[in-house]
Order: C-alpha cells, then sequence, then structure tokens
C-alpha cells in the first residue's frame, strides 16, 4: 500500500487523512477511494490515482487534456443546469498550483473529488443500465461537440488505429518472448483472416466522410458512474484516452463492453454471445445522448465500430498475452488469453449477424 497520507498532504485537500480503499475497476492505473476528516469533523471522501506511466508515457499532457476537458463539461453542465460536482470530475489542485503530483521515486499521482452515491458496474444489470449508460456516452459527444479538438494531446498514439494494432501483433509474434504463440496460432490466423478489413474505418476518415471527434474511446460499462437511486448514467469517468477520435470509436468500444452476455474474461465460451437487445439499447441511447449531433454518415459508421473495436481489442490481448502480460494488469496466467477469446466471439457473431444490427441502428436516426 502506498503512502496515502504523504501522497494526499500534496493536494489541497483540507482534512486528516483517516483510511483507504483500494477501487478495483480498470486495467491500467491503480486507484484508492480515502476518507478524510475535515476541520468540522465532517467526512469526505476522495479518488486518488496512480497513473501508469508506462502506458502514458506524458502524464503532464494527458492531465493538460483532462484539465480542458473537464473545464469545458463543468462550464456546460453549468450552463444548462446540470451539477457539474456530480456530472463531471473535480480535480483537486496540489499545493503549488498543478494538478499533478510526482513523487521521489518517479510516480505520478491526481486526486479527484469522489462522487457519492454513484457506482461504478463490470457487467451490466439489465437492458435499463446499458441504455443509460450508452446515454451518458452520447451526452459527453455532445457536451464536447464544441471542444477545439485539435487542442487535445493523443495520449496514446495510435491508439485507434486498428491495422497498427494487428502490426503490433505480428512483431509480438515474431518475438514469441513468453514462448506462447504456438498455442496461440488459431488466434493469430483468426486476425490475419481480417487484417484485411482493418483499415475501414481510417479509409473513411481520410476521405473526409467521417468528422473528427472528442472522443473517450475507452467507453466500457464501468467507465461510467450509474446513479445507486436513478440508475441514471450521471458522469463519464477515466478520461486519460480523452482523444481525437471517431463516434464510431465509442459507440463500438461500449457494444464491445456492454453487448456481451459474459464477462470479458469468460473462460466458458458457450456462455459468450452477442446480446442483440443490448445492442439496441446502446443504439437508443446513444443517440439519445448524442442528441442530432451525429452526421448520417457516422451513423452508418456505428455497426463497422462495434466490430473494429472488438477485434481490435480482442488483438491487443492477444499482444498483450504474447508480450507476457506488461500492459494489461492479470489476476491469472492465461487471462489475457481468455479475454481475447471472448472478444473474437463476438467479433464472429457480429460478422454473421450484421444485417440486423444495421437494421437495429437504422432504427434511432434522427428524423
Ligand atoms: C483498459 O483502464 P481500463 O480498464 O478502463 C484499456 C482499454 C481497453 C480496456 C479493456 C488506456 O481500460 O483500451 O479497452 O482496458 N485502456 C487503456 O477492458 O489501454
Ligand atoms: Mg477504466
Amino acid at each position: 500500500m502506498p503512502d496515502l497520507a504523504r501522497i494526499a498532504s500534496h493536494f489541497c485537500i483540507g482534512g486528516e487523512y483517516q483510511r483507504a480503499e483500494r477501487v478495483r475497476s480498470g486495467h491500467i492505473n491503480e486507484g484508492h477511494a480515502a476518507w478524510f476528516r475535515t476541520p468540522g469533523g465532517e467526512a469526505r471522501r476522495y479518488l486518488l490515482q496512480r497513473i501508469n506511466h508506462h502506458v502514458f508515457s506524458s502524464p503532464e499532457r494527458l492531465m493538460e487534456n483532462m484539465e480542458a476537458v473537464t473545464a469545458h463539461l463543468r462550464a456546460k453542465l453549468k450552463a444548462t443546469g446540470g451539477d457539474p460536482d456530480r456530472e463531471a470530475l473535480t480535480l483537486v489542485r496540489t499545493v503549488d498550483g498543478g494538478v499533478l503530483h510526482r513523487t521521489r521515486s518517479g510516480e505520478y499521482w491526481r486526486v479527484t473529488l469522489f462522487i457519492e452515491g454513484a457506482s461504478s458496474h463490470e457487467q451490466a444489470a439489465g437492458p435499463g443500465q446499458v441504455r443509460s449508460a450508452g446515454r451518458a456516452f452520447g451526452r459527453f459527444l455532445a457536451l464536447l461537440s464544441d471542444f477545439p479538438v485539435e487542442q487535445l494531446h493523443e495520449t496514446i498514439p495510435g491508439f485507434h488505429h486498428t491495422p497498427g494494432r494487428v502490426e503490433a501483433l505480428r512483431d509480438a509474434v515474431r518475438r514469441d518472448v513468453a514462448g506462447r504463440a504456438r498455442a496461440a496460432r488459431a488466434e493469430i490466423a483468426f486476425v490475419e483472416d481480417r487484417a484485411a478489413t482493418t483499415a475501414e474505418l481510417l479509409d473513411l476518415l481520410e476521405a473526409g466522410r467521417l468528422p473528427r471527434r472528442v472522443t473517450h474511446n475507452d467507453t466500457k460499462l464501468d467507465n461510467v458512474l450509474i446513479d445507486d437511486e436513478t440508475g441514471e448514467g450521471i458522469c463519464v469517468i477515466d478520461l486519460d484516452t480523452v482523444m481525437p477520435g471517431l463516434a464510431a470509436y465509442d459507440f463500438g468500444d461500449a457494444v464491445r463492453s456492454m453487448a456481451n452476455t459474459a464477462a470479458e474474461d469468460e473462460r466458458d465460451l458457450d456462455r459468450v454471445s452477442l446480446d442483440l437487445e443490448a445492442y439496441e439499447q446502446l443504439a437508443a441511447g446513444y443517440s439519445e445522448g448524442a442528441g442530432g449531433f451525429l452526421t448520417p454518415g457516422e451513423i452508418d459508421s456505428l455497426t463497422t465500430g462495434a466490430r473494429l473495436m472488438t477485434l481490435e481489442c480482442g488483438i491487443r490481448f492477444l499482444t498483450d498475452h504474447l508480450d507476457g502480460d506488461r500492459y494489461f494488469r492479470i489476476g491469472r496466467v492465461g487471462q489475457n488469453l481468455d479475454r481475447c477469446r471472448t472478444q473474437f466471439k463476438l467479433v464472429h457473431e457480429m460478422e454473421s449477424r450484421r444485417a440486423e444490427m444495421v437494421r437495429i441502428v437504422d432504427r434511432y436516426r434522427p428524423r
């Protein structure tokens, strides 16, 4: 356990450190929910996060993005009668006026207000929750539709460049540092069979047929806080990958995460299947949240986004498995390969049910 009291002392928290709990969500950063007692005797919670600087090579630039984006969201929410303290993240400043603390040993920490009365879920509790989460991510796109996209740093270059992810897999296969490539032959072949289809969204972008947006790029269910009472998706969190992107990335990654009948790392593939009911809820929720901001071309691209984001995530899990699990946190050996297999099973089903998926999205076109 890191010395959280000491880390907290570098931030303007204005209270005495009491205790903390590890937050078990996400595969990358490390989070701790910590209680502090204010001079008035009140208990308040904050979220202390250690930024994984192996994944994010410039925590400073990442925090520049986060500061600008949260300021924009808060201003918009204030102007439209929302509650910026619950519907957006609030960064706590360091004592020297920044938003990032670097420890002597080279760790990077940030602090945000803990949003009470809301939770993050790994697996959806039902169609209503999926729709709320979709709506929250759609609203995120709408709220940031007037944010100057060129101001954002690319916190992870080529993050959703799917052909680049295929190349990275090929490198990992060649290196085979963990000696696992032979046993993953079927998965590697699955990717090679589809390698030629991975530039579909990038081609549309280059042809000027899709607008570049400010997107979240990691829209899994546990990255939206769901209000414990109303069940509404109130706040989008985990803003580390907010970057220039495509609406199809956000919609697609949400599908990958929420239209799965099983967990991301389910070992019994018979339990993994594409949940078209959840897909429909996402299409409905996302378009409700995005309001009229999606162009007809973007709506056309959503089904492609679902397939490509699922394929890409599976490729990344497979690459990390071959690299010896250096990127995604694992709890057991083979977990990244299991994660890869669930993604590929979903891709396979998306390919055979593409026509249905297109028809579903069509129902939610604005008229
Ligand atoms: C990671 O950090 P977390 O768990 O929200 C990853 C996403 C993957 C996701 C798969 C920065 O997200 O891209 O889709 O795992 N984030 C990063 O569950 O690589
Ligand atoms: Mg997360």
